[in-house]
């Protein structure tokens, strides 16, 4: 256990972000405020049954300068969780996608520069673009960016910006560039929770394309305690079927945390065809 902290978490009410948040509140003694918009794909009973004297809600925009401004000066450190995530609504709308990917994070940083505040930027493996299936390369830290989607051009947007701080400004910040997560809590847009409720509801599981595409995926809990090479990590959930087994479970259990969000969804994607 560490010291007792202040986390401001942008976006705790989000996917990852919420299993952060429990995270955070099973494993150390820090506290956190969670800042979020609650768009569509934020969810308050996702943090439901965490203790109010650890966990502190503020429904709030991270664009909102003022209010970005205030909660980063009264916490000790920043993680920056929140976005427009979902690369198939990017095709559609991008513009919130600028505004909080590109826009939120700037005035984020412009925060943590002026009250001098350790900021961690969560980011996506997507900025390097892709793969070919055989190809024996895999992304580092030196891979020149290369994003396809309006989603993953933000998210490189936002990196180069937490760069430019870090060098123009001596922000302290640090930047991960994770894989596919899995795990409870996410939004039944994306592949393996629509998958997943479909099965549920007797639809039939949808795969674009042939099926070809392949992603890496990572529980979201061992995205939450990772860093593997410095700090000696490894996963917990190192068995994917195991891992998503558990996964399934959830959702079988927690049908009331997704079905508000079930129908709105294939509607949508019935009005692309998809
Ligand atoms: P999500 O869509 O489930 O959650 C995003 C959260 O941010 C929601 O709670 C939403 O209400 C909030 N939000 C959106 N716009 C906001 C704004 N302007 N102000 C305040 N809050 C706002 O996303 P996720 O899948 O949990 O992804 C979280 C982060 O992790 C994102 O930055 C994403 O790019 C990154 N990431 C995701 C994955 C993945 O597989 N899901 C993989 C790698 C990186
Ligand atoms: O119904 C579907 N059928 C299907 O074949 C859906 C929703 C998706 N897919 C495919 C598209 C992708 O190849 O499955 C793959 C995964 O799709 P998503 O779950 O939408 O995720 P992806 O586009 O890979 O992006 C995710 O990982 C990287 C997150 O949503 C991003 O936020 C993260 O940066």
């Amino acid at each position: 256990r560490t010291r007792m902290t202040r986390l401001l978490v942008t976006g705790g009410a989000g996917f990852i972000g919420s299993n952060f948040v429990h995270y955070v509140v099973e494993n150390t003694d820090h506290t956190v405020t969670v800042l979020d918009a609650l768009t569509y794909a934020g969810n308050r009973e996702s943090l439901a049954g965490l203790p109010e004297n650890r966990v502190e809600f503020v429904h709030g925009d991270i664009t909102d300068a003022e209010l970005v401004d205030r909660l980063t000066a009264e916490a000790d450190a920043v993680v920056h969780y929140a976005a427009e995530s979902h690369n198939d609504n990017s095709l559609h709308s991008p513009r919130p996608f600028l505004d909080t990917n590109i826009v939120g994070t700037y005035t984020l940083l412009e925060a943590a520069r002026r009250h001098e505040r350790r900021f961690h930027h969560i980011s996506t493996d997507e900025v390097y673009g892709d793969l070919e299936l055989d190809d024996p390369q895999r992304f580092t830290e030196q891979t020149p960016y290369n994003p396809s989607s309006p989603y993953s051009s933000t998210k490189a947007g936002s990196d180069l910006l937490v760069r430019a701080w870090v060098r123009s400004f001596g922000v302290q910040a640090t930047i991960s560039n994770c894989s596919n997560n899995y795990g409870p809590y996410q939004h039944v847009e994306k592949f393996i929770p629509r998958q997943i409720t479909n099965v549920i509801r007797g639809i039939r599981p949808k795969l674009y394309g042939a099926g070809e595409n392949v992603r890496d995926w990572i529980h979201a809990n061992d995205h939450s305690s990772a860093l593997r090479t410095e700090l000696g990590w490894t996963p917990e959930y190192a068995d994917f079927e195991s891992g998503l087994a558990a996964t399934i479970q959830w959702y079988r259990d927690n049908e009331a945390w997704w079905a508000p969000s079930k129908d709105a969804t294939e509607a949508f994607y019935a009005t692309k065809g998809q």
